[in-house]
């Protein structure tokens, strides 16, 4: 299994409910950024990339997707629906996120700020960098 899930435990009462992100409690590294995808039109692809050394959680908290993950020798595809739980993203795991409902929210938390130099893009290079 590629995909590695936490559990985010839900609190509250008959009131509403509310799930707590800490870092390195329920979220396994310190947080540099947070950041949230929305708004992504019909038919679009995002991500499609792997991260040299950044390490990140993804928690649906709207809507759904899917999303595809690679190591370069397994591929595998997870559905993104429901907020009580986050998929944790480590490096050099392709991944590209698509069916998007309109109303999907993905919010993302990383333990790097935004460094496009730890980005590859290209897939071939991507299966080289795994040999
Ligand atoms: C990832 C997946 C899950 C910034 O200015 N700051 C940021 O922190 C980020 C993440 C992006 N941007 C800019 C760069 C682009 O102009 O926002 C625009 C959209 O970014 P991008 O096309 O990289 O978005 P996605 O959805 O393809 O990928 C993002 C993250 O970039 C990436 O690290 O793992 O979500």
């Amino acid at each position: 299994m590629l995909a590695k899930f936490i559990e985010l435990e839900r609190r509250g009462d008959e009131l509403g409910w509310l799930i707590a992100l800490e870092a390195e409690r329920n979220i396994p590294f310190p947080i540099r950024r947070a950041y949230y995808i929305f708004g992504t039109l019909p038919g679009v692809r995002r991500g499609r990339h792997a991260h040299f050394k950044l390490r990140q959680v993804m928690v649906c908290l709207a809507g759904r997707c899917t999303v595809l993950l690679d190591d370069g020798r397994t591929a595998e595809e997870v559905e993104m629906a429901g907020n009580e739980r986050g998929l944790l993203l480590e490096p050099m795991i392709w991944h590209e996120m698509y069916d998007f409902s309109p109303d999907c929210v993905l919010l993302v938390l990383a333990d790097g700020w935004y460094d496009t130099s730890d980005y590859i893009r290209d897939y071939a290079a991507f299966r080289k960098a795994c040999e």
